[in-house]
C-alpha cells in the first residue's frame, strides 16, 4: 500500500507539500472545496459549523478546470508526490443532482466532464459523498489523549434543511421558511442508483474510479433526512447497483468503526473482502471511542480500531492503493494540525516497516 496526504484546498502551497514528503507521503488526496466557506476560521481544523453549515459552497471552482489540474499535479510531482485522487465534488457542481431538482441533468453533464477532465491529467480516483446532510451534527471538545482537540458526535442534529443548502454548504441564499420535504430512504437509494448508471460508463472510459465515502456520522436519519452507507453491509449494495471496476469504495475506516451495532468481526471481515476484491479507492484511517450517534475521535493509537491489525489486513490481501490519515486530533504546539498528521503518518510507517523487514 501507499501512504497518502490529505491537502485541504488551503494547504495547496509549497510548504505543505514540502511537509508531506517530509513525512513519507508519495502521494496525494486533495480537497478543492474550500470547507470554510468564506467565514473566517481555520484552515487546518474540521469544520463543525453552524446554522449556515459549512458556509458558502463554490468559492474554489477555477481549480476544476484542465490546466489548473494539471499546475497542480504539477507542482506536487516537483515534490515527489503523485496526485492521486479528488475528494468531494462541490456542492455547487451536483446539487439538483442529491435533491432531484430540475437542474439535474445538466448538472450530470457538468459531473461527467469533470471525470473526463480528472482522465485526462491523469488523477485516477473522484471521491465523493451522496448525502443530503453531509458531515453534519458535530461538535469539538478535548476528547482525545491529553486533552487534545477533536471532533465527535453526541447527539442526532434533527433540524430541518433549508432551502438553498445541501452536504451541510450552501448554493443559495438559504430560506429557513422553505425546507427539504423529508424522503424516503428508498427514494435517496433511487437517486443514487441513477447517479451511478449516468456516470460510471463515463468513469471507466476515462480510467476514473469513482470512490463512496459511507456517511458520517453513521445513523439513520440526520437534518431529517435519510443517510445510505451506513451499516457494513451497505458498501456491499453500493457497488452492486452498477457493477464496473469504476465503481469503488472511498473507505473510511473511522466511519466504518462508528457504525452502530457492528461488531469487531463486521469491521474486519467487510475490510479484508473490500481489499481482496480490490474496490477500494482509497482509504481514510482514523481512529474513534464509541458508536454513531456518541462517538468522538481520537489519536490513531488509542481508541476501538486495532491499527496494526488493520495495516496487517490490507498487506496480506495485497492491498496497493492508498492510505491516508484522514484527520487527527490537534496537538498542543505552535502547529496543532501539522503534528497531528506527522503522528499518524510516522505511526503507521512505523507499523508498515515492522511487518515488512
Ligand atoms: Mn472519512
Amino acid at each position: 500500500m501507499k501512504i497518502g496526504f490529505g491537502f485541504y484546498v488551503q494547504m495547496l502551497n509549497e510548504s505543505t507539500m514540502r511537509f508531506a514528503r517530509q513525512c513519507g507521503a508519495t502521494h496525494a488526496v486533495i480537497h478543492l472545496v474550500d470547507y470554510t466557506g468564506g467565514r473566517p476560521a481555520r484552515s487546518d481544523s474540521q469544520p463543525v459549523g453552524n446554522a449556515r453549515g459549512w458556509g458558502w459552497a463554490g468559492l474554489t471552482t477555477e481549480l476544476w478546470g484542465y490546466d489548473s489540474l494539471c499546475r497542480i499535479r504539477d507542482e506536487l510531482q516537483q515534490h515527489g508526490l503523485v496526485f492521486e485522487a479528488i475528494e468531494n465534488f462541490d456542492p455547487t457542481f451536483w446539487y439538483d443532482v442529491l435533491l432531484d431538482g430540475p437542474e439535474r441533468s445538466a448538472q450530470i453533464e457538468r459531473l461527467a466532464g469533470i471525470i473526463r477532465t480528472l482522465g485526462q491529467v491523469g488523477i485516477r480516483v473522484m471521491g465523493y459523498n451522496f448525502s443530503l446532510g453531509g458531515v453534519a451534527g458535530r461538535t469539538t471538545g478535548a476528547f482525545a489523549r491529553g486533552e487534545a482537540e477533536s471532533v465527535g458526535v453526541t447527539e442526532i442534529d434533527n433540524r430541518p434543511i433549508p432551502r438553498g443548502m445541501v452536504w451541510n454548504m450552501l448554493y443559495a441564499e438559504p430560506d429557513s421558511a422553505v425546507t427539504l420535504p423529508e424522503i424516503s430512504e428508498d427514494e435517496l437509494w433511487d437517486r443514487y442508483r441513477r447517479f451511478l448508471e449516468d456516470l460510471i460508463p463515463v468513469a471507466e472510459e476515462a480510467g476514473v474510479a469513482l470512490a463512496a465515502h459511507p456517511d458520517d456520522p453513521p445513523v439513520e436519519r440526520m437534518r431529517r433526512q435519510p443517510r445510505l452507507i451506513r451499516k457494513p453491509e451497505q458498501f456491499e449494495h453500493a457497488l452492486r447497483l452498477v457493477e464496473s471496476p469504476a465503481n469503488k469504495l472511498e473507505l473510511c475506516l473511522g466511519t466504518l468503526r462508528e457504525m452502530p451495532g457492528s461488531d469487531d468481526t463486521d469491521f474486519y471481515a467487510v475490510i479484508e473482502r473490500h481489499a481482496r476484491n480490490n474496490e477500494i479507492g482509497y482509504i481514510h484511517l482514523r481512529n474513534v471511542v464509541g458508536r454513531a450517534p456518541n462517538y468522538h475521535e481520537v489519536f490513531i493509537d488509542e481508541g476501538d480500531l486495532d491499527v496494526a491489525r488493520v495495516l496487517r489486513i490490507l498487506e496480506d490481501a495485497g492491498y496497493e492503493g492508498v492510505v491516508i490519515p484522514d484527520h487527527t486530533p490537534q496537538m498542543s504546539c505552535d502547529a496543532p494540525w501539522h503534528a497531528g498528521m506527522a503522528y499518524a503518518i510516522g505511526y503507521i510507517r512505523g507499523l508498515l516497516a515492522g511487518f515488512r523487514s
